[in-house]
């Protein structure tokens, strides 16, 4: 058997790999010539534990290897991905031309008895969209939306639900809701799976595993909402959210996450907004959770805008700019150097076009900082940070940032979206 995965980003890479590991042969399709050269020599362009060594492993044993151009296969595994654009005045409207362009590519090389998989997250209808654009392109082929269960094609959605930073282990560990446009869809797809999933293969229509994706995410961002909405009420009323959130939680059926500056990735702080576009007017929750989330960055700024006020209140000698900050954390979540969508970033961003003082970042798990950031001030490490600044952002909880609270001196003023300084002694282990 031959699988073709085409996309070799986040999901597609460490998909590939994995399947090629299990000694099977593994074709990879990218459209960008510098990640395809990238892979072929063994080496990868992202940052996943553990994800080099089984890459350079497959390709050096023969069975995977990475091309520009679709070729022949048994099977094709779409992780393209589906970011949301501007339409019609709406925000976020789903973009489906990665899809398009993909179900386009591999269309002429199809062959009669191919199983065709989408695992990016999708609007509901995606599928049946991507097997139109297929049936357009090979009229000579039939597909499972008009020839029901004896296509030539097979067509299913099995949505990934890999945690970034755990990949490797979730791919083979999750279970897997596997859409298929008919039940030998599913079945074809279900037997791709049983290769390297030690999970549970649960089949459903290819709507149903849609949605229920999308679900996951939105469970996810909603409660990260609440917790959020409750930072923002307890900073009012003068009572701290992380004591109130661990004494919640010894309710046997309440459990809170945590709040912080702001949802962040490409996933939670997308995804919703596939349900909210398709049903404007009954996703209400779903879509005040997105603005929530969205508007924590923005309370964040104030918090500082304030903090700065009152130093300089205090402390009347000293001029804003020669007042410094001090960010702590750049990373969209803990204890990784993915920056895409990060809340902190976007903080550290606002409060440099805003601030004309000093500002220095901290952020252990990056080298350089980029050109906008590093106008504005360096990177240094944590001691240093809290000597030189007069106000300290806690953004992100890295592991390196824990037990830092004795060394803040008095009289520094302290921002602290994750608890991570307040709570020192009693914290909690950070979410994953
Ligand atoms: N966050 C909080 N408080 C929390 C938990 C998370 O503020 O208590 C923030 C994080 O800091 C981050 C954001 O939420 O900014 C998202 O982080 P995450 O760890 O919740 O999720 P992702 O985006 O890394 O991965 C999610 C996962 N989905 C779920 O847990 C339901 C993953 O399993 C999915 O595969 C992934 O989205 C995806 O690709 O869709």
């Amino acid at each position: 058997n031959t699988i073709s995965v085409v996309g070799l980003g986040y999901i597609g890479l460490p998909t590939a790999a994995v399947i090629a590991s299990r000694q099977q042969k593994v074709i990879g399709v990218d459209m960008n010539p510098h990640v395809v050269d990238t892979i072929n020599r063994g080496e990868i362009h992202i940052i996943e534990p553990e994800l080099d060594a089984i890459v350079h492993a497959a390709v050096k044993k023969g069975y995977m290897r990475a091309t520009t151009q679709p070729e022949p296969a048994d099977a094709f595994l779409i992780a393209v991905p589906t970011p949301f654009k501007e339409e019609n005045g709406k925000q976020h409207e789903p973009d489906l031309s990665y899809i398009e362009a993909a179900s386009k590519a591999i269309a002429p090389v199809l062959q009669k008895g191919n199983l065709v998989i989408l695992e990016s997250t999708s609007p509901v209808g995606a599928t049946e969209k991507m097997t139109a654009w297929l049936a357009q392109a090979r009229p000579d082929l039939t597909f499972p939306h008009t020839h029901e269960e004896d296509s030539d094609i097979r067509v299913a959605h099995c949505p990934e639900r890999v945690l970034p930073g755990h990949v490797v282990r979730e791919l083979v560990e999750n279970d897997r809701v596997i859409g298929g446009m008919t039940e030998k869809c599913s079945q074809a797809a279900t037997r791709l799976y049983q290769l390297f999933v030690q999970g549970e293969c649960v089949t459903t229509t290819a709507r149903t595993a849609e949605m229920a994706k999308l679900t996951e995410n939105s469970f996810r961002d909603v409660n990260i909402a609440f917790a959020n909405e409750l930072s923002i009420i307890c900073d009012k009323l003068g009572i701290d959210v992380w004591e109130l959130i661990r004494l919640a939680n010894r309710h046997p059926r309440v459990n809170i996450l945590q709040p912080g500056p702001g949802v962040g990735g490409h996933c939670i702080a997308v995804d919703p907004w596939f349900i909210v576009s398709k049903t404007p007017e009954e996703a209400q929750l779903i879509h005040t959770a997105r603005k929530v989330n969205d508007g924590k960055p923005h309370w964040v700024l104030d918090k500082v805008k304030s903090a700065v006020a009152e130093f300089l209140q205090e402390n009347p000698e000293r001029n804003i700019k020669d007042v410094t900050i001090a960010c702590f954390g750049l990373a969209f979540k803990p204890n990784i150097d993915d920056l895409r969508e990060s809340p902190a970033l976007a903080i550290c961003r606002n409060i440099a076009n805003w601030h004309s003082g000093a500002m220095c970042f901290v952020e252990p798990n990056i080298k350089l900082l980029d050109e906008e950031l590093a106008q504005h001030g360096s990177l240094v490490d944590q001691q240093e940070a809290i000597e030189k600044s007069d106000v300290l952002v806690m953004l992100v909880d890295h592991r390196e940032f824990m037990n830092s609270r004795r060394l803040i001196a008095n009289g520094k003023k302290i921002i602290d979206t994750r608890g991570v300084w307040l709570i020192e002694e009693t914290r909690q282990v950070p979410c994953l």
